[in-house]
């Protein structure tokens, strides 16, 4: 039985609703420290707060869990507001989920991470696996600091924990939870109801991000790879693309004529300023046969196409 632990969220809603489409949804114990979104809502959703490792773990004893995704997390702004409590939840929120997996021997354990890891002085084209890692938001911080305790569980107690570092995630399906890549998925819901988009990142500021169906697929692979086959225990490189806000708009106004994109950067600026330009991943690509799908065009027609039909416009 495999429990999520922040369901609710961008991620952890398709990460849910992928696993249930692949294992049957009673063994895809949904979770989350927020009410669920209507098809959550069945008789395997928990009300779980991460940070309360007793009742965590009296509902890893109830279904008998043996795989956990530990999804739950303050991204990169929101964090910038609240920098000890995004310390406090994503470090003991994973702390607990390696004790839990370490006491009562889960098979695997699930974590991201996040380019988000990487800082003004790291290489920003290609940005390699192992390199310069001084990351200046409170978000990279409890990233970079996770992935150490993440190796450190797996050397010392032999946890398998698992872990990418995800670039900007883009998908239409669930709100997105305050990062500073979210510019590029709130694009696609102005231009579609008309309307002018102000971009909270400056043009040209270039940024790795990957669409969701390759996120999901990139997940569930690692964590069905050979043990044998994974030599990272902090957490994978990932890559697919990387584009600047007028690049994304452009492929939208070849679909919509007329859209319009104004730039205001706000304080995200500076971190987006903080993170690599684009991401070497080939560590992943050999270990476990990673492979991308989508690039921007062909993202942003699937985009548009799935948020056309569902909400009956230019039907
Ligand atoms: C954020 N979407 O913006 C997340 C992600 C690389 C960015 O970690 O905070």
């Amino acid at each position: 039985k495999i429990l999520i632990i922040g369901a609710c969220g961008q991620l952890g809603y398709e990460l849910t609703t992928a696993l249930r489409d692949l294992y049957g949804y009673k063994n895809v114990i949904a979770s989350d420290i927020n009410a669920p979104k209507m098809d959550l809502a069945d008789d395997f959703f928990e009300h779980l707060d991460v940070l309360n490792k007793k009742a965590f773990g009296e509902v890893v004893d109830k279904y008998e869990i043996d795989e956990i995704y530990n999804l739950a997390a303050i991204l990169s702004a929101i964090g910038e507001k609240n920098p000890k409590f995004a310390w406090k939840l994503n470090m003991e929120g994973l702390i607990n989920s390696l004790d839990i997996a370490r006491e009562k021997k889960i098979s695997k354990i699930y974590w991201p991470s996040s380019i988000a890891i990487f800082g003004p002085d790291t290489p920003a084209d290609m940005t390699p696996q192992t390199t310069v890692m001084n990351p200046n938001t409170v978000y990279g911080i409890s990233k970079l600091a996770g992935e150490r305790w993440c190796e450190y569980y797996f050397l010392k107690y032999g946890v398998d924990i698992r872990s990418i570092r995800y670039p900007g995630l883009i998908g239409y399906k669930a709100q997105p939870g305050g990062g500073t890549t979210d510019y590029a998925v709130d694009i696609f819901f102005k231009a579609l109801s008309g309307q002018v988009f102000d971009c909270f990142l400056q043009k040209g500021t270039m940024l790795p991000m990957m669409y969701m169906p390759d996120a999901i697929k990139a997940t569930i692979e690692l964590m069905a790879a050979e043990k044998s086959n994974i030599s990272v225990r902090s957490s994978y490189n990932l890559a697919a693309m990387s584009f600047g806000p007028e690049e994304i708009a452009e492929a939208i106004s070849r679909y919509i004529p007329g859209f319009i994109i104004n730039y205001k950067p706000d304080f995200r600026q500076s971190i987006a300023q903080s993170w690599p330009n684009s991401i070497d991943d080939s560590v992943a690509r050999n270990d476990w046969g990673w492979q991308h799908e989508y690039d921007l065009e062909k993202m942003t027609k699937d985009i548009l196409e799935n948020l056309k039909s569902r909400s009956g416009q230019f039907s």
